[in-house]
């Protein structure tokens, strides 16, 4: 018997958005050639339910039907998060920071270690290699310019150092390349990358898993920055206390989650390439010329479930997955690293706002202020300690922030960054740090598309680092009297104005 918790298994999570009134089905048929990205790009855009497509044209002995948007947001403000909250078992209401905070209560946890299983509900299905034509699959052509069918979004690729010491989980794009291979970004310094490397040196193809519709916990592990060296596996167990429930491949000696909706089973070719994107990315954009060689997997294995279900980011302009997943938990590792680096930050956030091209750091001002620090050097040591760690990799903007910021609310952050960080004198610069080239500015801006381009902004006022705050928001709730404060809303709606949500 398998764990079906819907934190720990794809199908039940489905279901699980349906109880929760947050699941559109979509019985007619629905063309995976972009009317599939389509909706559910609207649906990103306008913070609509997830869509789950059951009669996706093309689809073929159980392969497959999408679900669409699987972390995006909700429209409630209450439970604006409550889909990635049920990837965690939390209730629907939870906030982003208990959000993070549970992705990140794992590190200092004693790592669970996965248990294995004779069989499960990921081996109900085969096709072996000879019956393997990737071409014939219904995967989704997610934006008219991308370069070919992205059927890898929101999968979880599973690689092992040689040694077999590291087991990592991490989500890269990837698309179809000819019947039997994929071709996806492995890019410098993703986990991905690292292995990829150590199997070049030992001269072998990386073996290789890809598996869709995993354990939600696990999928959103495989999006952190979790440290080199550590397995995912592991990291999800601790943090769900419970030893995740895995099956070991036909082909190779990796372990795939128990419940995967699908799996592929192959290698990453150390040695071959193919032609990869363009693709319409995390920051907004598609790049139409923008096609360059990446290493192929090759696919010998298809193992899933009945009627399976794969799961897709149509990812672009906010809100999908790239920024509450991508942005959110590079901010929450950003912020343990901060804090092991002994600096007075409480808090990190990545303003969706930013693109999540930006981290909001909440300082403790008390425990800055006895640093007797200056804000020169103080926005020089973050920016060493973060632009220097991989965690940072994707951030080009930190803007320090006072206790009074809600790191967590993107108004705040902008209205911080914009009335206290004066542009130049208040900015430290960072050219010799690593940068993130799929920010468009970057790969196609000026400057080299893979180094700096980065900046501390100091949203500190100087009494801050002194005497402590000397001003005050002019806001309803600090220009008020709370006496008074409480009068206005309880006469609120009798006064004939809207809740205050
Ligand atoms: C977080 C890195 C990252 C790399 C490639 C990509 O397509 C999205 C994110």
């Amino acid at each position: 018997m398998v764990n079906t918790e819907p934190h720990l298994c794809f199908r039940s999570f489905v279901e699980a958005l349906k109880a929760d009134n947050d699941l559109v089905e979509i019985n007619d048929p629905v063309d995976p050639n972009l009317e599939v990205g389509a909706i559910t790009r609207l649906v990103c855009e306008t913070n609509d339910k997830a869509p789950l497509f059951n009669n996706v044209i093309g689809q073929q002995d159980g392969l497959f039907r999408i679900l669409g948007a699987p972390a995006s947001l909700r429209n409630s403000p209450k439970s604006r998060y409550g889909r990635l909250a049920r990837h965690l078992a939390l209730p629907p209401t939870a906030s982003m920071k208990e959000i993070l905070d549970k992705m990140l209560s794992a590190s200092e946890m004693t790592p669970i270690t996965p248990q294995v299983l004779p069989t499960g509900p990921c081996k109900e299905n085969i096709l072996l290699e000879d019956q393997i034509d990737l071409t014939k699959l219904p995967s989704p052509k997610l934006h008219q310019h991308d370069g070919g069918k992205y059927i890898q979004t929101y999968g979880m690729h599973i690689v092992q150092s040689p040694d077999g010491t590291w087991t990592n989980w991490s989500i890269a794009r990837a698309m179809v390349h000819d019947d039997k291979h994929l071709t996806g970004l492995v890019i410098e310094p993703q986990h991905i990358w690292q292995i990829h490397q150590m199997w070049k040196k030992e001269g072998k193809d990386v073996p290789w898993a890809l598996a869709f519709g995993v354990p939600p916990a696990a999928i959103m592990a495989s999006s952190m920055p979790i440290p080199d060296g550590v397995s995912e596996a592991e990291y999800v167990g601790a943090m769900t206390g419970s030893a995740l429930e895995l099956v070991k491949c036909d082909t190779n000696n990796l372990y795939v989650p128990a419940t995967s909706e699908i799996v592929f089973e192959g290698t990453l070719s150390i040695s071959e390439t193919g032609p990869e994107g363009p693709f319409g990315e995390m920051h907004g954009y598609v790049f139409p010329a923008d096609t360059h060689q990446w290493p192929l997997y090759k696919v010998n294995r298809i193992t899933y479930r009945d009627n399976a279900i794969m799961p897709i980011s149509a990812c672009g302009r906010l809100t999908d997955e790239t920024h509450t997943m991508i942005g959110a938990l590079a901010a929450a590792e950003i912020g343990k690293v901060c804090k092991l680096a002994g600096l007075p930050i409480t808090d990190a956030f990545s303003p969706f706002e930013s693109q999540v091209t930006w981290v909001a750091l909440k300082v403790d001002t008390s425990r800055l202020r006895e640093l007797k620090t200056t804000s020169k050097e103080f926005s020089k040591q973050v920016g060493d300690v973060v632009f220097n760690h991989k965690a940072g990799y994707t951030i080009h903007r930190l803007i320090l922030c006072g206790e009074d910021i809600d790191v967590y609310e993107g108004k705040d952050v902008m209205w911080a960054f914009s009335t206290r960080c004066r542009p130049n004198m208040d900015e430290t610069f960072f050219e010799d740090v690593r940068g993130f080239p799929l920010v468009p500015y970057m790969s196609h801006g000026n400057g080299s598309p893979i180094q700096g381009g980065k900046v501390v902004s100091d949203a500190l006022m100087p009494t801050e680092y002194t005497t402590g705050r000397d001003f005050v928001a002019a806001d309803f709730k600090n220009s008020y009297p709370v006496e008074l404060q409480n009068k206005v809303l309880e006469n609120w709606t009798k006064m004939g104005f809207r809740n205050v949500e």
